[in-house]
């Protein structure tokens, strides 16, 4: 042997695209390639960038596997680096280029540590061995795959033991996680949407907000929430006679029945009309003031979702409350999507007057910054923060995890960046 290790640096062009996003895919590719050649596996990590990309390490006892991929030009970069006789790295390059159906492939072989360079330094190697691995026979291996959520300055990510399911639906990428610490966990389009485990948090807050401080609700109208949470929470008001449903993508719910049950849990409700249809063509339509509430559970301003950010669909709302009607929405993270978070607050105030928009903050750990904003906006003079009392005495048979009066009352309570962000101009 003239050298202690073989380092292949490996370019591959013309790959599936959709293979190079796959951080599932890439991470099993590159395992299986690692074990092809032989090598022991003892750790790996992945990581999904949104919306593109997938960085992993594989790191073998004879030293590691390393990638990179830009899917947007079906290129991945790869380090396949082996010491010692037992590994051959070209088994592991013909297995990558078959896996990510690179059209063609290059590499460059260097042979890294040249023995003729070295000289060998005496030590005890005993004292150098780590105890627990020589306990139990060997190193214990052991895997990281990330999904991150990012823009350009600020990421999220969440350890996950893989996909549950994945749809490209005719809107967007539909697509559960198994999370290790919020559960199962539904994104579209490599954002996320809503997980098992602090769900209750957004859910309880769009629905409760204008449920208890509306006078006398009779029909609601939810904008997207496919996967069922705000309907299970607002159908908790036995008084309503209709909710009406309106979700554009059918896969949404689909899998979120399947995967997300406790989140989907009120689907079957008699009261529940969903419409599998786009929210913007259903309000357009609408009856003037044919509701009393309209929540718009929707999801960030790209994809289908854009076109609900707009003062074109926010008039329309407006027009089909009734008087006393009350509009909430999602309004994005001041500190994660600032633009459109002071866009918004703008376009309302001018459909719905200066003094009749507020905004309200909740926690939510799993969405990136974990501050997230709701807004409430009034047609008449129904004040955010006068709960009725007898939607107040309901409260203890719907046990909640979050919502309570006084996270009702804080929850408009927002700090000084957040006022001078939105404040009214005058
Ligand atoms: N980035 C998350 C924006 C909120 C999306 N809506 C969540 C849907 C939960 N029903």
């Amino acid at each position: 042997m003239s050298a202690l290790g073989r380092h292949i640096i490996v370019e591959f062009y013309d790959c599936n695209p959709e293979i190079l996003n796959d951080v599932v895919h890439i991470q099993n590719s590159m395992e299986e390639a690692a074990e092809e050649a032989s090598a022991t596996i003892i750790n790996s990590t992945f990581h999904h960038f949104s919306p593109y990309g997938v960085s992993g390490v594989v790191v073998i006892q004879e030293s590691h596997l390393a990638i990179h991929t830009w899917p947007e030009f079906g290129y991945a970069s790869v380090d396949l680096f082996t010491c010692g006789e037992t590994v051959n790295p070209w088994v592991s390059y013909n297995y990558l280029k078959k896996a990510f159906e690179a059209a063609h492939g290059s590499a460059v072989e260097l042979r890294r540590g040249e023995m003729a360079l070295l000289t060998h330094k005496d030590f005890d190697i005993n004292q150098m061995r780590d105890e627990k691995s020589s306990e139990e026979g060997g190193p214990m291996r052991t895997k990281n795959v990330w999904f991150t959520e990012r823009n350009d300055n600020i990421a999220l990510s969440l350890k996950h033991d893989g996909k549950l399911y994945e749809q490209e639906s005719e809107f967007q990428k539909v697509e559960v996680y198994k999370t290790f610490a919020y559960g199962n966990m539904l994104t579209l389009d490599g954002m996320v949407m809503t997980t098992e485990k602090d769900e209750y948090v957004y859910h309880e807050m769009i629905s409760h907000v204008p449920m208890q401080t509306h006078p006398d609700p009779k029909r609601v109208l939810i904008i997207g929430g496919g996967d069922g949470g705000t309907a299970r929470e607002i159908l908790k008001y036995e008084q309503l006679e209709e909710v009406v449903m309106v979700e554009i993508d059918e896969k949404v719910v689909e899998a979120s029945k399947e995967f997300l049950p406790s989140i989907a849990a009120s689907f079957d409700h008699p009261k529940l009309n969903l419409k599998i249809e786009d929210g913007i063509k259903y309000v357009n339509e609408a009856a003037d003031e044919s509701f009393d509430i309209v929540l718009v559970d929707s999801t960030d301003p790209v994809g289908p979702g854009e076109g609900l950010f707009t003062a074109e669909f926010y008039t329309q709302v407006h027009r089909i409350l009734k008087k006393d009607g009350i509009m909430v929405t999602q309004s994005e993270s001041p500190r994660f999507n600032e633009k459109v978070f002071v866009e918004i607050y703008d376009c309302y105030r001018g459909i719905f007057g200066k003094e009749n928009v507020h905004c309200y903050l909740v926690h939510i750990p799993t969405y990136p910054t974990g501050m997230w904003s709701f807004s409430y906006s009034a047609k008449g003079d129904c004040s955010p923060k006068q709960v009725q009392e007898k939607a107040q005495a309901l409260l203890p048979s719907f046990d909640l995890n979050y919502y309570n009066p006084e996270i009702h009352q804080a929850a408009f309570v927002l700090p000084n960046f957040v006022q001078k962000m939105i404040q009214p101009k005058s």
